[in-house]
């Protein structure tokens, strides 16, 4: 969008004039989320810059996670996605209210006995069977969210049942969550999970441990999930 600003003159450098300029037509709306921005080419014409500086301009924004840039497509405004914390739904069912396609990428699956904190968190006996996994949660292909979780053997006798969603594959074997517990703390992001969410190394994370329990108030799973501060918006009622 036009932006009279980058013509005057002044001291500050031309690509943080350029990065200002992003900022606030993303925080007014002018930019929409998911909306993708004119090619460095096509920038660097229309506001007589050089390509270095407009991808130097860029690069800062993508860092920051204002910008999202994929492999083979155009720029565009990162997504928030908008949750709300009143109804026990999985994350397939979030992304797909939302219009946006759920995947998964599995870093781990596995199954044995409980280890003692989980134990704890299931409330098993020691030595009882457990499937666990380990996964990355994308929506339309970005990450959004890292995901350990723990279920019962006796609700998933094998972790390869688990497809895509796991609340699907409980529901098959009769037992999906029907309550939940969950704490929400914020964190920041490990050099593991950054590199694997795609953001700088400290950026901020939200934590949320959830511990469900089916129609019978057996526990069915404990998960914990740490979602991109940059990406989720939680949204509650309250009333008086
Ligand atoms: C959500 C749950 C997570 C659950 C997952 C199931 C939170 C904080 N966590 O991400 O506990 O395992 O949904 O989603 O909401 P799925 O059915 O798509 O695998």
């Amino acid at each position: 969008r036009e932006n009279g600003r980058l013509d005057q003159p002044g001291s500050t450098a031309l690509y943080k004039r350029l990065q200002d300029a992003f900022r606030s037509a993303i925080r007014q709306d002018l930019l929409r989320p998911g909306e993708a921005i004119p090619g460095e080419r096509e920038l660097a014409q229309k506001l007589a810059l050089s390509r270095v500086t407009v991808r130097r301009a860029l690069k800062d924004l993508v860092e920051d996670s204002l910008l999202v840039q994929r492999h083979g497509a155009r720029t565009s405004v990162a997504e928030r996605v908008e949750k709300s914390l009143s109804g026990l739904s999985s994350f397939t069912e979030d992304m797909l209210a939302r219009g946006l396609e759920p995947g998964v990428r599995w870093l781990s699956r596995e199954q044995g006995p409980a280890l003692s904190e989980e134990c704890l968190a299931l409330g098993l006996s020691p030595g009882t069977a457990v499937c666990r996994f380990r996964r990355l949660r994308t929506a339309g292909g970005i990450p959004m969210a890292l995901e350990n979780t723990v279920v019962p053997g006796a609700f998933l006798p094998e972790p390869d049942l688990v497809s895509e969603s796991l609340y699907e594959t409980l529901a098959q074997q009769g037992h999906l969550p029907v309550r939940a517990l969950q704490r929400m703390r914020s964190d920041v992001a490990s050099e593991e999970e950054a590199a694997l969410l795609e953001v700088p190394v400290g950026s901020p994370i939200l934590d949320i441990e959830r511990r469900c329990f089916g129609e019978g108030g057996e526990t069915v799973e404990f998960a914990r999930s740490r979602y991109r501060g940059d990406s989720y918006d939680f949204l509650v009622e309250l009333h008086r």
